[in-house]
């Protein structure tokens, strides 16, 4: 192909990415970023012969065009369309699933080696953004290197979602932006050539250039790690790329090649807005969702309370910090794509006297057990964890839902794990737990319930427009009655209200769980004694979730009442268009609960009826007492 014809088709892939982004949401100035070396990668090797592994995947989409999905490419991130990540169930082109940052390097290392083992002959190339070097995972696997054939091509753009942040950060664009070396570059393209003995000059140069190059540039950050040094080459340059990579290709060794890019490259919005631009989300998401509240709310309680710090893992903006950022610069601390660190980091700040507020989402959370566990429970500190993106994530899928918090948490001793079931409970909780002085992790999702606004009360709710009290471990009562008891956690509150408007027919008691540890143990010995059925809801899933813990609860107290959970099944959850396609998939809508407890209830008075021989049974409760 001629270099026009590179153009063009990059041109037409940015077209198709920009089209479909606009109307699906997904990662767009990401994927504008690397049209280039994706052509280049496609047209050098041999995929899926050669495997090509993208770090977090995110940018994977002109990859994805140029392999089996062109003619899907519309369905991105919809239900049952083609994931926003790479996803080895959909294309033999896409080589891991995955949507964490970190990981390309070590299982990439990991086929090298099994290639060599197993005596097969493809390449492998691992393509890893300059912020996902910096994460811990990856600087691990860089000290492990071995000798084994192998790609890495470092994409650096200088940007995570926001501006990368670090050390090697600045080595990486100081040493690339030398001016020395950038001036003895453009006088061998432009003048050396021309002058009398040009050629032998540029030879004499190019020879010099190494020497200055290995001084000055990242080379030997990475040769210590036995990876060969090759770059930095222009990443939107396919030629420049096409021979650097055969270059590559050639190679028996581990190397690195170094290509610099533009984030949002080919559409001005996105080159200007790369921090806007990194993910965007589809139209019909609005937004005023709960990181913008905690976000708000953090920064007014940081107006009277000096020792309040926040820390994010390269999410300024999606936490909703960047108004803290703003406002506090010096207390605000983003220490790029590095979780476990995020949270040992706030250890040492809350040792030390300050109050940090560690906002990271749930999925990313899984990182970082460890450092709850053994650097903040275990020495009872006081913190805040806000955990973001707390239950599905609809167009993301199984990379990025959080659904498994409550049960990794929930084992810690000394935590306190809470969920508001809106906004204004949100900064309730925030506001309690400065209070509570403890190790504390507040869960949320991304939006406010599409039944519900700020500011909504719920039928049959007391003092609905006074700020809520957040007492540790003590429920909320939204509704009493004496048949069945609905105990929703989080947004899930709503679709209890929901279930007991469509059964007018039966009596129900709903409770706002509020804490998931400790459990308001007095409500729930209230509520086995004095209904017939229990039934708990959240968005998480069912093994180690709340419902779990309000069963085990019932168990050791020998509280006996028919109990069942709804919740997410033991299973990975696909990406869909919205929350509502993957209740139906999975039949957690409020149709399939009503069904479930219509059968529950007729099965209660025939069980009743056949114990007690004429319906006399002890098991007919009382009327509720719950306080
Ligand atoms: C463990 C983890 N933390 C946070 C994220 C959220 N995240 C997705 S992409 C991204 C930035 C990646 O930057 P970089 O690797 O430089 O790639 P670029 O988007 O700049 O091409 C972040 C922080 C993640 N995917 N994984």
């Amino acid at each position: 192909m001629e270099n026009e014809d590179y153009k063009k088709t990059a041109q037409e892939i940015r077209e198709i990415i920009l089209k479909t982004t606009q109307s699906n949401g997904g990662h767009l100035a990401s994927n504008l970023g690397v049209v280039e070396l994706s052509i280049a990668l496609h047209r050098v090797f041999d995929s899926p012969r050669d495997k090509i592994i993208f770090d977090v995947s995110h940018q994977c989409y002109a990859h994805k065009i140029l392999t089996d999905r062109r003619d899907k490419f519309s369905t991105l991130r919809q239900t049952h369309g083609i994931s926003g990540f790479t996803a080895p169930v959909e294309s033999p082109h896409d080589v891991f699933f995955c949507g964490h940052g970190g990981t390309a390097l070590s299982s990439a290392m990991g086929m090298a080696v099994a290639r060599d083992q197993l005596h097969r002959d493809y390449h492998v190339i691992a393509v890893i953004g300059d912020a996902s070097l910096t994460n811990g995972l990856t600087l691990e696997a860089l000290n492990n290197m071995g000798k084994n054939r192998l790609i890495v091509i470092l994409n650096d753009n200088g940007y995570a979602i926001s501006k990368n942040v670090g050390s090697i950060a600045k080595y990486l664009n100081g040493m690339t932006r030398h001016r020395f070396y950038n001036n003895i570059k453009t006088f061998l393209k432009k003048y050396a050539i021309k002058l009398p003995g040009g050629e032998f000059l540029v030879k004499l140069l190019a020879g010099l250039k190494q020497t200055i190059k290995s001084l000055l540039l990242p080379s030997s950050f990475f040769e210590h790690y036995g990876l060969k040094y090759v770059g930095p080459i222009d990443g939107h340059n396919v030629n420049e790329l096409l021979e650097n990579l055969e270059f590559c290709k050639g190679q028996n060794r581990p190397l690195l090649l170094h290509i610099k890019t533009k984030k949002g490259h080919g559409d001005s919005h996105s080159e200007s807005s790369p921090e806007k631009t990194h993910g965007i989300s589809p139209p019909t998401v609005k937004c005023r969702g709960y990181s913008v509240v905690f976000g708000q709310k953090i920064c007014d309680l940081a107006k009277d309370n000096s020792r309040i710090v926040c820390i994010t893992a390269a999410m300024v903006e999606g936490t909703g910090l960047a108004l803290f950022q703003r406002q506090y610069a010096e207390r605000c601390f983003d220490v790029g794509i590095a979780e476990g660190h995020a949270l040992t980091f706030s250890a040492g700040l809350s040792r030390a006297g300050l109050l940090p507020v560690c906002a990271i989402y749930s999925t990313f959370l899984q990182r970082a057990f460890d450092n709850i566990f053994h650097d903040i429970a275990l020495q009872n500190l006081p913190i805040i964890v806000a955990i973001d993106r707390a239950g599905l994530c609809a167009n993301d899928g199984p990379t990025h839902h959080g659904l498994f918090d409550i049960a990794f948490l929930r084992s810690v001793p000394n935590l306190v794990i809470m969920q508001p079931k809106d906004p204004e409970e949100l900064e309730a909780m925030l506001e309690a737990a400065v209070n509570f002085g403890k190790s504390c992790c507040i869960r949320y999702p991304r939006e406010v319930g599409s039944i519900r606004s700020p500011g909504h009360s719920f039928p049959g709710q007391r003092s609905m427009n006074v700020t809520p009290e957040i007492q540790l471990g003590k429920s909320e009562t939204i509704r009493r009655g004496k048949e069945i008891c609905l105990i929703a956690l989080g947004e899930k509150v709503g679709v209890a209200v929901e279930i007991a408007q469509k059964l007018p027919q039966f009596s129900f008691t709903i409770i706002n769980g509020r804490f998931v540890k400790p459990l308001d143990g007095e409500m729930l010995t209230h509520c086995a004694q004095n209904h017939r059925l229990l039934y708990t809801i959240e968005d998480h899933v069912k093994s180690g979730g709340f419902g779990s813990a309000v069963l085990e609860f019932l168990g050791e107290k020998n509280l006996k009442i028919d109990a069942h959970i709804f919740a997410w099944p033991d299973e990975f959850i696909p990406h869909a268009s919205n929350g509502g396609d993957l209740e139906k998939m999975f039949h957690f809508t409020v149709g399939d609960m009503i069904k479930k407890i219509q059968e529950d209830y007729s099965n209660f008075y025939f069980k009743v009826y056949k114990e007690s021989d004429c319906g006399t049974s002890s098991r007919v409760p009382r009327e509720s007492t719950i306080p």
